[in-house]
C-alpha cells in the first residue's frame, strides 16, 4: 500500500512526515514501534509520540537499535531504565539481525489482537527500514547510511511481515522538540548543510565528553579540540582550500558526521550518566 500524504521536505530537500500524519498513522496501528539510536536513547526519544500514542489509547514498544555499537551491559541498562518508566522495550541490532526474536514475541504479546498492524516510528536514520527487513527476513523497505542519500524512506508504506504481522514504515519524523544537534546531523544531507562546521563541533564537543577516546580510536587523533580536530582530518585526508592551502574543515566535518551515521566513530551515553545530569 502506498498512501498519498501531503509531503513536505525540509530545507535540505529530506521528506519528513508531519505530527498530523504521525497521528493518523499511530490510529491506523495497534502497536508502535518507537526506534531509538541505542547509543543515545533520550535524544532520539520523542515525548510527542508517546502522548500521542496514550490519547489514541495505543500500544508503544521503545526498541533501542544499533546495540552493535555499544557494549551489552549498557544496552541492558537503557533496556531497564526505560522498564521503570513502564515502557516495554527490547535491544537490537536490526543490521546484524540480532534481537529479532524477542522483538517478534514482544510485538505478539503487545497486540491486543493478531493480525496486528504496527507502525515503526523514528526519527531520521535510526534504522526503522532496517527493523522491518530483519523482521521480514530479506531486504524489502529500502535504507540508506545519510540523511537525504538515496534509499531513505519518503512515504508510509505497508510490509507483511509474517501472517501475524503487518508493519507501516514510515519516514524520519522531524525532531521539533529535539535537541539541535540531532535536528541538524539528521535533518539534512551532510552536503547540503551550508555550514556543517558548527553542528559538526558540538558533536564533537558531546562525542569528547562521553568518549574521549572517539577521535584517537577514529582517526588516530589525539587533539580534544573540536576545530583542532577538523583541521587534522582535513589534513590527513589532504583536504585543502585551492587558494590558501588551509585545511577545508567544511569537508572534515561533513565527514565526521558521515562516520557518526556509520559508527565509525565510536560515543555512547549511559543512563547514569542522565540520571545525574
Ligand atoms: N551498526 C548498525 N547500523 C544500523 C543498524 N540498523 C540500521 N543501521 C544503519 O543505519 C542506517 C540507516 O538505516 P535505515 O533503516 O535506512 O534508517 P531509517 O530510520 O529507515 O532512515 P529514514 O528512512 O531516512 O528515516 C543504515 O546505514 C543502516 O545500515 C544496526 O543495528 N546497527
Ligand atoms: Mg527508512
Amino acid at each position: 500500500m502506498r498512501t498519498t500524504w501531503g509531503a513536505k521536505t525540509s530545507p535540505g530537500g529530506i521528506i519528513l512526515a508531519s505530527w498530523g500524519q504521525i497521528d493518523r498513522i499511530v490510529s491506523r496501528s495497534d502497536v508502535v514501534l518507537h526506534i531509538l539510536d541505542a547509543r543515545d536513547p533520550l535524544n532520539t526519544f520523542s515525548e510527542k509520540l508517546v502522548k500521542i500514542t496514550e490519547r489514541r489509547g495505543k500500544r508503544i514498544i521503545i526498541v533501542l537499535n544499533k546495540c552493535d555499537l555499544i557494549p551489552r551491559s549498557i544496552a541492558v541498562d537503557w533496556r531497564n531504565y526505560f522498564e521503570e518508566k513502564g515502557y516495554s522495550t527490547v535491544y537490537i541490532a536490526a543490521a546484524r539481525r540480532m534481537g529479532t526474536v524477542k522483538l517478534r514475541t514482544t510485538i505478539k504479546k503487545t497486540a491486543p489482537s493478531l493480525p496486528a498492524v504496527v507502525s515503526v516510528i523514528g526519527y531520521p536514520k535510526v534504522g526503522k527500514s532496517t527493523v522491518i527487513n530483519a523482521l521480514k527476513g530479506r531486504h524489502s523497505a529500502s535504507t540508506s547510511p545519510y540523511p537525504g542519500s538515496p534509499g531513505y524512506t519518503k512515504t508510509f508504506q505497508l510490509y507483511r511481515v509474517d501472517k501475524n504481522i503487518l508493519m507501516i514504515d514510515t519516514p524520519g519524523i522531524l525532531p521539533v522538540e529535539g535537541d539541535l544537534v540531532e535536528r541538524i546531523i539528521r535533518g539534512y544531507p551532510p552536503e547540503k548543510l551550508e555550514d556543517p562546521v558548527n553542528p559538526a563541533v558540538l558533536l564533537i564537543e558531546r562525542v569528547l565528553r562521553h568518549n574521549p577516546q572517539a577521535f584517537l580510536h577514529a582517526y588516530g587523533i589525539e587533539a580534544q579540540e573540536p576545530l583542532k580536530i577538523l583541521e587534522e582530518i582535513a589534513i590527513m585526508r589532504g583536504w585543502f582550500y585551492k587558494k590558501t592551502k588551509e585545511p577545508l574543515i567544511e569537508e572534515a566535518a561533513r565527514a565526521v558526521i558521515r562516520d557518526f551515521h556509520d559508527g565509525r566513530i565510536v560515543y555512547y551515553v549511559k543512563p547514569v550518566e542522565v540520571q545525574e545530569r
